[in-house]
């Protein structure tokens, strides 16, 4: 029997690298030594250095998780940070991109070593890569080909804020992934409360959905909502985003916490991001809880953009072509905010965002 083994893998990194740079990196050597075996999977979680890498099912393998670890020469690529005081490893960086060097949904190449263990050689392009500011302002990566952004919020206990939900889209938007917003709780409010609280992003074309898990309300939408996508749940602490996950799938046992009773203010249950496949099909991530989200380099046109339902007021050029849509006369924004086509307090929320971009402030 002939067997392969690797003969160099210090020249692998993030790049695409397609299947023939894969075998060109290894040779046929003289029988008898060890099989190099390479496998597929999408990271799960990832906990100091270690990652969970469940492995897609090929012709010879069923579906099986592995404990991995990263290939050397992909950390030194990836790690880069934007503090002075560690600029030596910036310049040993060779492109800017963030301290984590997976994250979970990265879909990755790895080497299998024991049974249950591997090695990640590659990491394949994202298609979406969510991130935000982590210690240091340092960019750290959520969660990466996402599809769908849950943007859970409570009907009450916690009350929404508008303002952050509006934050969490812009983050959707920004990256390309379509937000689904989930007002669990309902059943703490009534239908009145349900439409002040939640009524306007329906009306600028956003799917919202009401859930209950304590009278299972809406888990059946959800769950087709979730099916053959990749979603994460994000949003603040104590909405609910553990519960419901568990409700979508029986046996899952995520941890859930009740607030204001045992937990001192700011606890978060979950501490660790992960990602789940599910029994129908598709993947979600259960995510801590954030208390403020800081969105990372957008400029003022990107929140434009990210303001949907501003899209018909800014087809026409204001009147004047710089027009930053603040105090400007004749513009077409501001008119139709006047008009009540636009809600103001959206059109606040994106001036908000805009002098913070600008200002570099933290939100
Ligand atoms: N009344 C009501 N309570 C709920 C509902 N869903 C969840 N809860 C309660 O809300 C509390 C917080 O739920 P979790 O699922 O831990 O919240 P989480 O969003 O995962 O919180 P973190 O993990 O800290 O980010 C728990 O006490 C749940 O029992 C619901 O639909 N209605
Ligand atoms: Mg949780
Ligand atoms: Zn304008």
């Amino acid at each position: 029997m002939k067997l392969l083994r690797r003969r160099k893998a210090t020249n692998l990194t993030i790049s695409d690298l397609s299947d023939d740079a894969i075998r060109n990196e290894t040779e046929l050597i003289e029988e008898g030594t060890e099989e190099v075996c390479f496998r597929e999977g999408v990271v799960l979680k990832a906990i100091s250095g270690l990652y969970i890498v469940h492995a897609d099912a090929d012709k010879e393998s069923a579906p099986s998780l592995f404990r991995c670890s990263l290939r050397g020469n992909l950390k030194k690529d990836l790690t880069y940070n934007t503090s002075k005081s560690v600029a030596r490893r910036v310049t040993r960086a060779k492109r800017p991109l963030t301290k984590d060097t997976v994250a979970i949904g990265d879909r990755v190449r790895f080497q299998v070593n024991e049974e249950d263990t591997g090695v990640i050689e590659v990491i394949h392009p994202r298609t979406t890569r969510f991130a935000r500011a982590g210690e240091g302002r340092r960019e750290q990566t959520m969660v990466t080909n996402l599809d769908q952004m849950g943007i859970v919020f409570a009907c009450a206990e916690p009350n929404p804020d508008l303002w952050r939900i509006d934050r969490w889209i812009m983050a959707a938007e920004s990256n390309g992934i379509e937000p689904l917003i989930i007002a669990n709780k309902r059943d703490l409010v009534d239908e009145k409360i349900f439409q002040e609280r939640f009524g306007e992003y329906a009306r600028i074309g956003y799917r919202v959905i009401a859930t209950s898990v304590r009278q299972q309300i809406g888990i059946e939408t959800l769950k087709t909502l979730l099916r053959g996508r990749i979603t994460a749940f994000t949003g603040p602490s104590g909405v609910g985003k553990s519960s419901l996950l568990n409700f979508v799938q029986p046996g899952l046992k995520l941890a859930t916490g009740e607030i204001g009773l045992t937990t001192f203010k700011g606890k978060h249950t979950t501490t660790v991001r992960e990602l789940i496949p599910l029994e129908t099909g598709g993947w979600v991530a259960d995510t801590p809880g954030l208390r403020s989200l800081e969105l990372l380099n957008l400029d003022r046109d990107d929140l434009l953009a990210g303001f949907i339902e501003f899209a018909p007021f800014l087809e026409l050029p204001c009147r004047f072509h710089n027009c930053r849509h603040e105090a400007e006369p004749g513009c077409h924004l501001k008119e139709a905010v006047e008009r009540g086509e636009v809600s103001r307090r959206r059109y606040e929320s994106f001036l908000i965002l805009a002098h913070e971009a600008e200002d570099g402030v933290k939100g």
